[in-house]
């Protein structure tokens, strides 16, 4: 049997990003492989490593668990829980603050990028974070670990101390495997194409929420930057905005960028746009029907106490062995 596990924080609405980069691979993996054990959480402990609003985190909480089932993960074949009713992840990040250095932690790109954008308040956490990421993919003896291609350095770290651990104190940690597609990993911002679209993102304009009302979608793909050159062709240096409308084109329809090329050869980027805007619509409101259905149910709670119950097994079982390993507290038998 092969574990997996992944999460996203809840920091705002899901983004196609998140859903092209992340979660729709959650769906394929799950439907696709066979004998595996799948953990997928709400990383609600990472958000904190920024500033949020209590109200606003408590909501987006429950919403990214709605998001999840309504996107296609099935409670029956994935474990839903939420990071930090799981005591475990704080511990156990905590104790890989204990062997990660700060050096390796200056050096994490998404560290650098969100301390530049936060320059009021970097707190501690955000530079120990992808320890905290660390303890949450080896708690459960992680083999395969489903991220957008932004995560690539936090896993490589994972590896790192996982390693460093074993080494040190006898085999205890799995090492994990990243396992990033190669489609959708990495969607860009609609007016900077240049920059990764991202939930926190303070221009709403920058991203297509999952949730968002089908007229904003339209307009936010129709003010999407392109070019001037208007020639619907992939070229990600010279021609970004437009490239990156064409992967999104391309994750949700499966056709190539040869294919789309050659469908909108000697058309403009509004018919483009126009089409693009329904492909994704179609996909998305399926979605938000099942969203609201789900949004305000018993169900919603029950899955996440399975989910929750399952995981505090998993861990406790796990932090009993790295206690002993570290020498800690009395010896547990
Ligand atoms: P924040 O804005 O709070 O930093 P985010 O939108 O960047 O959040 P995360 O919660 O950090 O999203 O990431 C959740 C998952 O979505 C991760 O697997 C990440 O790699 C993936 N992901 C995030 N943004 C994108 C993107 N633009 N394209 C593809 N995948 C993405
Ligand atoms: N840091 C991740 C979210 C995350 C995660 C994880 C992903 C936290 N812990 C463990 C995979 C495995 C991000 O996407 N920003």
């Amino acid at each position: 049997m092969k574990r997996l596990l992944s999460g996203i924080q809840p920091t705002g609405i899901i983004t196609l990003g998140n859903y092209l980069g992340a979660i729709k691979n959650f769906v394929k993996l799950q439907n696709e492989l066979e004998d595996i054990d799948f953990l997928v959480f709400i990383a609600d402990l990472h958000a904190i490593t920024i500033p949020q609003d209590p109200q606003a985190l408590r909501k987006n909480i429950k919403s990214l668990a709605a998001v999840y089932i309504a996107c296609g993960l099935d409670p029956s074949k994935v474990h839903l829980f939420i990071q930090s009713e799981v005591l475990e992840h704080a511990e156990l990040g905590y104790m890989m603050q204990c062997i990660g250095g700060i050096g390796e932690l200056e050096r994490m790109t998404q560290y650098k990028d969100k301390k530049k954008r936060h320059v009021e308040g970097v707190t501690t956490a955000l530079l120990t974070y992808p320890c905290l990421m660390a303890a949450d993919i080896l708690l459960y003896d992680t083999n395969i670990v489903p991220v957008g291609e932004d995560q690539k350095q936090h896993l490589e770290l994972t590896r790192d101390l996982a390693i460093r651990f074993n080494s040190k104190f006898g085999d205890t940690f799995v090492v994990p495997e990243p396992y990033i597609a190669d489609k959708g990993a990495r969607i860009m911002s609609l007016i900077d194409p240049t920059k990764k679209m991202s939930k926190s993102d303070p221009n709403h304009k920058a991203y297509i929420g999952i949730l968002d009302d089908i007229n904003q979608i339209k307009n936010k793909i129709k003010g999407a930057v392109t070019d001037l050159d208007g020639t619907v062709k992939y070229d990600e240096e010279n021609k970004p905005g437009i490239s990156n409308l064409m992967s999104i084109y391309s994750c949700m329809t499966g056709l190539s960028y040869e294919d789309i090329e050659a469908k909108y050869n000697g058309k403009g980027y509004a018919e483009f746009k126009t089409d693009l805007a329904e492909i994704v619509i179609n996909e998305i409101k399926p979605i938000q029907e099942k969203y609201n259905e789900l949004i305000n149910s018993k169900e919603l709670d029950e899955i996440l106490d399975n989910g929750r119950d399952y995981a505090t097994y998993l861990a406790r079982k796990k932090m009993a062995k790295v206690r002993n390993r570290f020498g800690i507290g009395r010896k547990i038998k």
